[in-house]
């Protein structure tokens, strides 16, 4: 059988980013996905236009009866949006699902700059999502923030991994997309289970500004996770996957370009 991973993140009704691009993805790499929507957004290419909030009665309900139901191989889990989703989430993760490995990206913003996560939840994902995950993948600004780290080079990001790293995460990616360029690449850093560091270099596609690779890429690494791969290999071959889908990038509005998932 298929190897089944569990979704929870936000929406975003444009298709290029959140749940839509998880899904998505999951569907690219053969892989069953089942989602539960923390939040939903209004937003298209151009901007977020507002944020709902489900009742927090009504995420448990979402939680509890699929965990009741439905054992998964892998959890990615994207924008929660405050600190009182963050906590129900982690609450049943515990509860149900504390041998699954999880795959968190630690969304703060959007690539429009659109705030995302309320400032006074981050406290809160450090705690309670990133102390249990297998991977945590912020990109330059989320580690600046995770980590306290101003980050201007590949030493720096390296230095915001470790920060990151002692709040629990057993590995963490701080991705390079957003650093101005390093000779034209496109370096990531993953710092490993061992304390070894890994840098995946990309060729830079200059597409401009392009929407939804940080969630594609913690989805195709949980599809990677939940096939058996080992961390380093699922991050190798999620990079090459989003790298691909930048290339075949679409413009489908008037903002920014989105991936073409193959
Ligand atoms: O890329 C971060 C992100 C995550 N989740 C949702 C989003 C976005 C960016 O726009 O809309 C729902």
């Amino acid at each position: 059988m298929n190897s089944k991973i569990l979704i929870i993140a936000g929406s975003d009704p444009s298709g290029g980013a959140g749940l839509q691009a998880d899904i998505k993805t999951a569907q690219c790499h053969g892989v069953y996905s089942s989602a539960i929507i923390s939040c939903l957004t209004a937003q298209n290419t151009q901007k977020v236009t507002s944020i709902h909030n489900p009742p927090i009665s009504f995420l448990r309900s979402q939680l509890t009866t699929i965990f009741e139901d439905i054992k998964f191989d892998a959890i990615k889990i994207g924008m929660l949006g405050t600190r009182d989703i963050i906590e129900e989430v982690a609450h049943n993760l515990n509860k149900y699902a504390k041998n699954t490995p999880v795959i968190l990206d630690p969304v703060i913003a959007a690539t429009s700059g659109d705030l995302l996560l309320k400032e006074n939840a981050i406290g809160s994902l450090k705690e309670n999502l990133i102390s249990n995950s297998l991977i945590t993948t912020p990109n330059i600004d989320e580690a600046k923030i995770l980590s306290g780290v101003e980050i201007n080079s590949l030493a720096d990001m390296k230095k915001a991994a470790q920060i990151i790293k002692i709040f629990g995460a057993k590995n963490v990616l701080v991705k390079g997309g957003h650093l101005s360029s390093l000779d034209g690449k496109i370096k990531s850093v993953l710092l490993d289970e061992k304390d070894d560091f890994y840098i995946i270099t990309n060729k830079r596609i200059e597409v401009g500004s392009i929407h939804g690779t940080g969630c594609t890429l913690a989805s195709a690494i949980t599809c990677n996770i939940s096939k058996g791969h080992d961390v380093l290999t699922s991050v190798r071959l999620a990079n090459k996957f989003v790298y691909r889908g930048i290339k075949a990038g679409i413009k489908i509005g008037k903002g920014s370009l989105v991936l073409n998932l193959k």
